[in-house]
């Protein structure tokens, strides 16, 4: 007997793209476990771990944390999730973390998030965040249903100290400089698959035709 096929996919795009809020819609319609790395160093941030006290002052001033760092971090939970199937958010953000990563694993698809600059920067001032589970809401777009508070916890929701207008600036020329060669080594690769736009919205029917036709056998509900 043949073993289920594992699918590896990333999803990518500057800061405030959408890429967290795809990949809750990804993870409601397909069998992907969702690891994000801008969650996972929040948390340790919160949880005043070693290693989110090291990584704090980085992330509020928008710069990416050391390569070393990051790509342990993430390739240990991967190596947890052996069996599963994965969408991978936030990482990797350098060339070196995606070669660290290809030394590990082959990806299936990388989904690329375009979305222009303008539109970002006013998204992300409104944005509100839940971090135990990362859920995303944004006064304009998704609203909580009441004022400040998570729908599924009803826990408080804080904003992240990395979006400041300025920091969002710095996060926006360190994804130009560092993250958009990724693009071109996962499209030499031949998996890269872009989704342009200005709304989530108007983006979301077309990744979720594309990942139905791509990996039909790990659609919820298909044995
Ligand atoms: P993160 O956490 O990976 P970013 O900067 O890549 O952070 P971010 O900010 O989490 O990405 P996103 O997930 O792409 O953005 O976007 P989102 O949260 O879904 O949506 C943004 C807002 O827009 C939300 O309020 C949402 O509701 C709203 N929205 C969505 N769609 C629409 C729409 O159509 N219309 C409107 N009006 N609103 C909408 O990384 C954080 C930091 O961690 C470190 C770095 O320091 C990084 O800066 N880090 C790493 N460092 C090194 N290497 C790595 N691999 C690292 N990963 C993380
Ligand atoms: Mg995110």
């Amino acid at each position: 007997m043949s073993l289920p096929k594992i699918f590896r996919v990333i999803i990518m795009g500057p800061p405030g793209s959408g890429k967290g809020t795809v990949s809750a819609r990804i993870i409601k319609s397909f069998l992907l476990k969702h690891i994000s790395s801008g969650d996972i160093l929040r948390a340790n941030i919160n949880a005043k771990t070693e290693l989110g006290l090291l990584m704090k002052s980085c992330i509020d001033q928008g710069q990416l944390v050391p390569d070393d760092v990051i790509s342990r971090l993430i390739l240990k939970d991967l190596r947890a999730l052996e069996n599963s199937s994965w969408l991978l958010d936030g990482f990797p953000r350098t060339v070196s973390q995606a070669e660290a990563l290809e030394d590990a694993y082959s990806v299936d698809s990388v989904l690329n998030l375009n979305v222009p600059f303008q539109t970002i920067k006013e998204r992300l001032t409104s944005r509100w965040t839940h971090f135990p589970s990362g859920r995303v809401y944004n006064i304009d777009f998704n609203p909580p249903k009441v004022p400040g508070l998570d729908d599924v916890t009803g826990e408080p929701l804080v904003q992240r100290d990395d979006d400041s207008p300025e920091t969002v600036t710095r996060r926006l020329r360190s994804y130009e400089t560092q993250t958009e060669p990724v693009l071109e080594f996962y499209r030499c690769k031949g998996v890269l698959q872009t989704f342009s736009g200005t709304e989530t919205n108007k983006i979301w029917p077309h990744v979720e035709a594309f990942l139905h036709k791509k990996f039909p056998s790990i659609q919820q509900g298909v044995a």
